[in-house]
């Protein structure tokens, strides 16, 4: 569709009147956000339908990803820029005398999810549309999302997020496409006279999961998929069983809020039913619309793919087994067949504390059905393979035992592939983590190396930087990230170095903005903005972070007119409110920044700034103006890590460890433009097996260490008498899990490394643009497309509309 800008103010004129009864000049930004999300609704509309009916008409088979958590973020530029109208709309707004940037501030960020594992979601689900291809997302709407955080003190304080306030533009509800879903009670099995057996409920509960419907546009192919997230409602027909208004509550509140934890859920009740929930109203929905298609139910697999992102959705393999047992009667081994051709997993972490596990009284209670299946699968797996393996082998991998329900041993025998996210987190799951399963099953092993929908991590979010790129490889990296590699052709040329550099500085300045008017602190755009933004995890080593900026402090302190480069070390993270070890390192560097950055002694040489509240937001703010991209997790703990690839598509040199996707980030640039240090997994290994590591030694052979350790409980550090304690013992009394002495003299030399490459203009300006460069491989389209051919067999659908053209 065209749309001028004409047409669009036009619009915009008619839709406020008619919407607030106002003329366009007295509007508010916030009137403003909600008449243009309806027209920009307007504009994709017809897409989204088409969208619906090819897929079916066509029978083009489709992916269903299942996840309990999805980070999008904020919708409205990215839908302007994927329907090519973002600068029509730009235009227009200025002529009308508004500026898109207020108006886009005015929406909220949908944040349901918590880290990592929710936004890799969203970024698939953008470039599974933006390829054209078949695919939808299926989660849960919930009321709250993640906490807004604030500081108090010093401290991490939690409030409510109410995103859902002013209303959701992008949503639809789709009352008449919602799904009963069935809980709690007793369940037996009744024989038929044909000597099959049904289940009978007794005291179940019904409830009613009602569909929103979201759109995810694709980049400027036409194709509008759908992202379906359920809400809880109470069925008419159970109205009369809720008698107080505590029973009505506790069931409305399963979908109120997300669980806060991004990778160490506490077996609670509401968490297993908001699993259930949200896989029962997805997979009865599949079903329904599978049966439409009038082909019988064995050949699901060439139309239905699932996709379970981490074990949180596990439960798609039993529920999908009950609805082809009791509702479609077919036998266990079709009902099998079918269910593992059609499922397939991710693992996104080897923490074994996020290997989730269930109590078997904890799920008999809540989900007997779902129990007694689980306990079948089980069963047969242990019959079939115990002939083939060793006793031990079968009891490490089944699914009941210790009792506990592992769901993740339900997720890799329920589904024909389960992959890693990055070449060493696949080794280890293949060779340690998982290995006992590689020996049964090797060839539903593979990896898929995670990715980052670049369009908005890049092109929304760094103007400057897509302005140049533009300028000097034209336009066609747009498209094709890959061509991101015509700026490798630009490493010798001045010109382009120096555009580079002053796009960043450019950035900078606008960060250094945003700090001054949310927490009064000036910093320098000339100094090196050095970045760790993710969440605050004990093994993602924000405290090594904060040892070498002590250590600088106390190099300046030592040597007053020490010279160093000028730096801002940026911090953003939310702890889990129950993760007292992470909020204690969040009030630490806390206190440490107000010593530091009130210290006359330091003279602008070092500044600390911890922003609140980090989200999507505010990473398309800090990772434009990033210089240094801090990615030091203890080598084989970070699954794969991604705002390591969106800081690197942004130009910022990555200081890293060799964990995750950093190494293949090492491959893609060559050595000489990353700076590594540490462990590595080897080295790693090596300890935990000879089980000598010794962090007392290392202090004691350390005057620095000493130093900077005794600065946590000599009230060196004001104000963290029992936070510094603890993570004084966590490194001393508690043996130092994560290994941050050992990694510690390594990394203040590549903080060393980082300096002086910095000071040699020229080569840091190239270093940088050579990761820009290299960005391109990435890129989230190219994981989907990697997803798409080998674990879902789904083709992208203008090669159908092609061919009936
Ligand atoms: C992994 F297990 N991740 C988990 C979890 O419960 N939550 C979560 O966010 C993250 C990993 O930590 C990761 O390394 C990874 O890239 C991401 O999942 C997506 O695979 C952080 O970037």
């Amino acid at each position: 569709m065209k749309i001028t800008k004409k047409v669009f103010k036009e619009e915009m004129i008619q839709r406020l009147k008619e919407k607030y009864a106002m003329d366009i000049s007295d509007a508010t930004p916030q009137e403003l956000f909600h008449v243009l999300g309806s027209v920009v609704k307007t504009y994709y509309a017809d897409d989204w339908v088409q969208t619906w009916k090819d897929y079916l008409t066509e029978e083009t088979k489709q992916v269903y990803y299942f996840s309990i958590e999805f980070l999008p973020g904020k919708m409205l530029k990215s839908n302007l820029l994927n329907l090519g109208i973002l600068d029509t709309v730009r235009d227009g707004l200025t002529e009308l005398g508004f500026s898109l940037d207020d108006i886009v501030d005015q929406e909220k960020d949908m944040a349901l999810g918590n880290g990592g594992l929710g936004r890799l979601a969203s970024c698939f689900m953008d470039s599974i549309a933006s390829c054209g291809l078949p695919g939808n997302g299926n989660g849960i709407r919930y009321d709250y999302g993640l906490f807004k955080q604030r500081f108090v003190d010093g401290y991490q304080v939690e409030l409510p997020d109410e995103w859902l306030n002013n209303g959701n533009v992008w949503e639809v509800r789709k009352e008449s496409k919602a799904i009963d879903v069935r809980f709690g009670g007793d369940v037996y099995m009744m024989p038929l006279a044909d000597g099959r057996l049904k289940p009978v409920y007794e005291n179940s509960r019904l409830i009613k999961a009602v569909p929103y419907d979201t759109a995810m546009v694709g980049y400027q192919n036409d194709v509008v998929n759908t992202l379906r997230l359920w809400s809880v409602e109470i069925p008419a027909s159970e109205e009369s069983k809720y008698r107080s208004l505590e029973d009505r509550r506790e069931l409305e509140d399963l979908t109120a809020v997300l669980y806060p934890d991004d990778s160490n859920e506490r077996g609670r009740r509401i968490r297993l039913l908001q699993e259930y929930f949200f896989v029962s109203a997805g997979v009865q929905s599949i079903v329904r619309y599978f049966k439409k298609l009038n082909k019988p139910l064995t050949t699901m697999s060439q139309s239905i793919a699932i996709h379970i992102n981490d074990t949180h959705p596990a439960l798609c393999v039993p529920e999908m087994m009950r609805i082809l047992l009791d509702e479609c009667d077919l036998s266990w081994e079709q009902a099998w067949e079918i269910t593992v051709k059609v499922m397939s997993y991710t693992n996104h972490t080897i923490m074994s504390e996020a290997l989730e596990k269930w109590p078997i009284e904890l799920m008999q209670d809540l989900l007997p059905r779902m129990y007694q299946i689980i306990e079948e699968i089980d069963r047969r797996f242990v019959n079939q393979y115990r002939k083939y393996y060793e006793a031990d082998l079968i009891e490490r991998t089944r699914i009941i035992r210790n009792g506990q329900v592992h769901m993740a041993n339900l997720a890799i025998i329920g589904s024909h592939s389960t992959n890693g996210v990055a070449k060493l987190h696949t080794d280890l799951l293949k060779n340690v983590v998982l290995h006992d399963f590689y020996v049964i099953f090797p060839g539903r092993f593979n990896n898929k190396t995670n990715g980052i929908a670049e369009r908005r991590w890049l092109q929304l979010s760094n103007e400057p930087l897509a302005k140049l790129l533009d300028k000097t490889i034209k336009t066609s990296w747009r498209q094709k990230p890959n061509d991101l590699h015509l700026l490798q052709n630009f490493v010798e040329d001045d010109a382009v170095l120096s555009a580079i550099e002053e796009a960043k500085y450019k950035n900078k300045v606008a960060l250094a903005q945003y700090i001054k008017e949310t927490t009064d602190i000036v910093v320098s755009p000339n100094a090196i903005f050095d970045v760790q933004i993710k969440r605050l995890h004990a093994y993602k080593r924000q405290l090594l972070n904060l040892l070498h900026i002590l250590k600088l402090y106390f190099d300046i302190k030592a040597k007053p007119d020490l010279q160093m480069e000028p730096r801002v070390f940026i911090f953003g993270a939310k702890a889990a409110p129950s993760y007292s070890y992470a909020k204690a390192i969040i009030k630490t560097i806390n206190e440490t920044a107000q010593l530091i950055n009130n210290d006359p002694d330091v003279k602008d040489r070092l500044k600390i700034v911890f922003l609140e509240n980090y989200n999507v937001t505010l990473a398309e703010r800090i990772i434009p103006a990033a210089d240094v991209s801090e990615q030091i997790s203890l080598a084989s703990k970070e699954a794969s890590g991604t705002s390591n690839m969106k800081l690197m598509l942004n130009g910022a040199v990555t200081l890293a460890t060799l964990d995750g996707a950093n190494i293949e980030i090492r491959d893609a640039v060559g050595k000489e433009n990353i700076v590594i240090f540490g462990l590595t997994e080897e080295e790693v290994y090596a300890y935990y097996h000879a089980q000598n590591y010794n962090a007392l030694g290392i202090y004691e052979d350390s005057p620095t260490i000493q130093k900077v350790l005794n600065a946590f409980i000599d009230g060196t550090i004001p104000n963290i008498q029992f936070e510094g304690q603890e993570i004084f013992d966590s490194l001393i009394k508690y043996n130092d899990e994560f290994f941050v002495l050992r990694d510690f003299d390594s990394y203040c030399l590549a903080q060393k490394r980082i300096e002086e490459l910095y000071q040699d203009k020229r080569r840091w300006q190239q270093i940088s643009l050579i990761n820009i460069a290299n960005a391109g491989k990435f890129s989230a389209d190219h994981t989907v497309e990697r997803y798409a051919e080998d674990i879902w067999q789904i083709e992208p659908v203008f090669a159908h509309k092609e061919l009936t053209r």
